[in-house]
């Protein structure tokens, strides 16, 4: 039977960075123009004065510290809160392609493999800026892969379910390997003037190539065990935009054609959930908790990801078990994990275990069990 292995991963990191103070800053800018300019209906009780946000907040709430942006000047234009990522012509490479090469290459060269070696490529991610072409075909092309590539998008854990696609394929003898890519832009369909949600999320771009283990050195990368998907239906992290908006002139513009959530339901209802999930996966592996040497959990909250560590665990996690990137890239939806992964999987040893885990919009759980070989 062909089994499949994680044998390179990359990470494209857009060099700007906001801080929790300057978003902040840029925030309460904007809360002060509105209050102003509605301050005799804010006095008749006819609209509500908006509130300032605060950086203490947000990094007590989430952990976050900082994000990385592909623009930071039209986010933090109080006139504008929306990045500034001009429209290109359809001759060039589109943003998205951009990110995903830098980080295919990255994994390529990780894996010591070129583009020849790759049969597919997977876009999996919360956002596509178009429907068609799939951008993961600009990206098979740009690359100069032979093969077939497609989207496909599960909010928060794309990638997971992207690595399921990509074991498939590898396992059916589809393709010999393939590129799962998340070029995620959330700061495109974040709403920073919702005071709820404003710090909630960066950009990034992360990618991992699946090879047939029989293509890779003894001792290089991480076999894949098994995966598990779970999804189950809420309301409760919405975004609304689609191609239909247009056919009701109405909801154009409306503030649930961005990211909205139930923050603290989401917490409430989805931190039991992935415990459950991973350790009902690693039961039907015949693993234990204790069996884990690492949890590459989703970055989306902190607290969230302590709770889960300590539910699975039965006791805290230290930061090596649960390593945390979201103080430095806040909740970059499907990349979140890979990011983890990526940066903190290298000081394993052969033969230690780790799961990598996300959930989010859907609600969706992907849990991916790996063993360093
Ligand atoms: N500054 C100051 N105070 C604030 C702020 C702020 N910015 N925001 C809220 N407050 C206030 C509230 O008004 C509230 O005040 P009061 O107690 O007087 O009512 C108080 O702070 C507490 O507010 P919350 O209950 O909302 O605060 P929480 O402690 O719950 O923290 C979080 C909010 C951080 C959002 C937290 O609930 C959380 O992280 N929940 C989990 C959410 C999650 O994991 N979501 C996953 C979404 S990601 C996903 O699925 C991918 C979607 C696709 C990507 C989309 C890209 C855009």
């Amino acid at each position: 039977m062909i089994k499949a292995v994680i044998s390179g991963t990359g990470l494209y990191t857009p060099p700007a960075i906001i801080e929790n103070d300057e978003l902040v800053e840029a925030f309460n800018q904007y809360v002060e123009m509105f209050n102003n300019e509605h301050a005799e209906q804010i006095a008749r009780g006819e609209v509500a004065a908006l509130q300032p946000s605060s950086s203490a907040f947000i990094e007590k709430a989430s952990g976050i510290k900082r994000r990385h942006v592909i623009d930071r000047d039209g986010i933090l234009d109080p006139n504008r809160m929306a990045p500034y990522i001009p429209e290109r012509s359809n001759d060039e490479p589109s943003v998205q392609c951009e990110m995903s090469v830098v980080a295919c290459k990255e994994a390529l060269a990780q894996a010591g493999k070129t583009v020849k070696d790759v049969d597919a490529v997977i876009v999996a991610c919360s956002n596509m800026q178009r429907p068609y072409p799939a951008i993961a075909i600009e990206v098979q092309e740009a690359l100069g892969i032979e093969g077939f590539a497609y989207d496909m998008n599960v909010a928060c854990s794309s990638a997971t379910f992207g690595l399921q696609a990509a074991v498939n394929s590898v396992e059916n003898g589809a393709a010999r390997s393939v590129l799962v890519v998340s070029p995620e832009i959330c700061s495109g369909h974040l709403n920073f003037r919702d005071r709820d949600s404003h710090f909630i999320f960066g950009d990034a771009c992360t990618a991992i190539l699946v090879e047939r283990e029989e293509d890779t050195q003894a001792g290089q990368g991480f076999e894949i065990l098994g995966t598990r998907l779970t999804t189950r239906f809420s309301n409760n992290i919405r975004n609304n935009f689609g191609f239909l908006n247009r056919a009701d002139e109405a909801g154009i513009g409306k503030p649930d054609k961005l990211f909205i959530q139930q923050g603290r339901k989401v917490f409430k209802e989805v931190s039991p959930l992935v415990a459950e999930t991973i350790q009902g996966h690693l039961e039907s592996l015949s693993l234990s908790p204790d069996d884990l040497t690492r949890m590459w959990l989703h970055q989306a909250n902190l607290n969230m990801n302590q709770l889960i560590a300590r539910k699975v665990l039965g006791r805290d996690a230290n930061l090596e078990e649960a390593p945390v990137i979201l103080d430095e890239y806040a909740n970059t939806s499907s990349a979140g994990s890979i990011i983890a992964f990526h940066k903190h999987k290298d000081d394993l040893k052969a033969g230690e275990l780790g799961v990598i885990c996300s959930f989010g919009a859907g609600y969706s759980i992907g849990s991916v069990v790996v063993r360093h070989r």
